[in-house]
């Protein structure tokens, strides 16, 4: 970690400096949500309308007409996320505004689970919309429940240990490139340029965009909240949270590439979540995590 003073002078100068995120939000202390979304509105300004399920977003925005984003934010019911969006771009066009961007921003209940049907809707119609799922794998807002996000092994308030959650996460992005939509990427807090980067792209983009950024939350994870940007790199490097893009459902590209990954241990160590998994398990997981990771080589023709 000599080379961290280096990282942080070379992004001061390159990364903007511009907030559009007011300080004062609600956000607990170590929110990688937070620090996802205040990333992302560098790169949309106060040229989008912010759409918000119930989520942790919902508070950490603040309670209308209050709100910490330097932009319209809109706040809708938990399944609707998808389709809000859709008639909100709809409106614009129709009154001659052909350039604000309509976001969406939920959590993974909001992408995952709930919203799921209207997300698959809005992607079939290639509705011309950015859904940010903000991914910190579980229901966090209403304490923690487990959600079709969160990982094998995790403990959650509905897997207690020892049921401990027995099925994988859920594969969004497969089924996203499988409605073959323009532009879907995988992001992280830890790795700053290559999130605005793909924000970025998405605004470029037209059609419907998914953005899947890993999230990092110390309540839920129980992890230290000074870990949450190391969180979010472990994830990387360890290929439990691979960056990569894909283009029509088809064109795959890894944006990082950990040399040898790092030790899975190292990643479950730091969150108690993780704390009541025995070796077998840990295994188990590890097993899983080279399969997905081999498997997308291969799709970004690496191997
Ligand atoms: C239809 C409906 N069901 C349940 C709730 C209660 N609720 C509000 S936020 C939330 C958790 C959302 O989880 P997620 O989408 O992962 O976002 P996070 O809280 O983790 O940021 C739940 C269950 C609700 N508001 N509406
Ligand atoms: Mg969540």
């Amino acid at each position: 970690m000599d080379n961290i003073p280096a990282i942080v002078e070379t992004l001061v100068g390159r990364f903007p400096q511009q907030e559009y995120m007011y300080g004062g939000h609600n956000a607990c202390p170590g929110c990688g949500a937070a620090l996802a979304v205040r990333y992302m509105m560098k790169a949309l300004q106060d040229k989008a309308v912010i759409v918000i399920p119930a989520s942790c977003w919902s508070i950490i925005s603040g309670v209308n007409p209050l709100r910490c984003l330097e932009t319209v934010v809109l706040h809708c019911p938990f399944p609707a996320a998808a389709a809000v969006g859709s008639g909100i771009k709809k409106g614009l066009e129709a009154v001659g505004d052909l350039h604000t961007h309509v976001v969406v921003l939920a959590g993974d209940g909001g992408t995952f689970d709930i919203g799921i049907q209207g997300l698959s809707g809005a992607a079939e119609r290639n509705e011309d919309i950015l859904f940010v799922c903000y991914d910190n794998e579980a229901y966090m807002n209403t304490g923690m429940q487990k959600s079709s996000a969160t990982p094998y092994g995790s403990v959650s308030t509905t897997t207690p240990p020892p049921r401990i959650k027995q099925n994988p996460k859920k594969d969004i992005m497969k089924i996203m490139a499988a409605h073959q939509i323009p532009y879907a990427a995988t992001a992280t807090i830890a790795f700053p340029e290559d999130l605005l980067a793909k924000v970025r792209r998405a605004m470029e983009v037209r059609g419907f965009r998914f953005l899947h950024i890993l999230t990092p939350c110390p309540q839920g994870w129980g992890s230290p909240v000074e870990k949450t940007v190391e969180l979010s790199r472990l994830a990387v490097q360890t290929c439990v949270f691979p960056l990569f893009e894909i283009e029509d459902g088809r064109r795959y590209r890894l944006t990082f590439c950990p040399d040898g990954p790092v030790p899975l241990e190292n990643y479950f160590r730091l969150q108690k979540r993780f704390s009541s998994l025995d070796r077998e398990q840990v295994e188990l997981a590890r097993e899983s995590v080279n399969y997905c990771w081999e498997e997308l080589r291969r799709k970004a023709s690496v191997l």
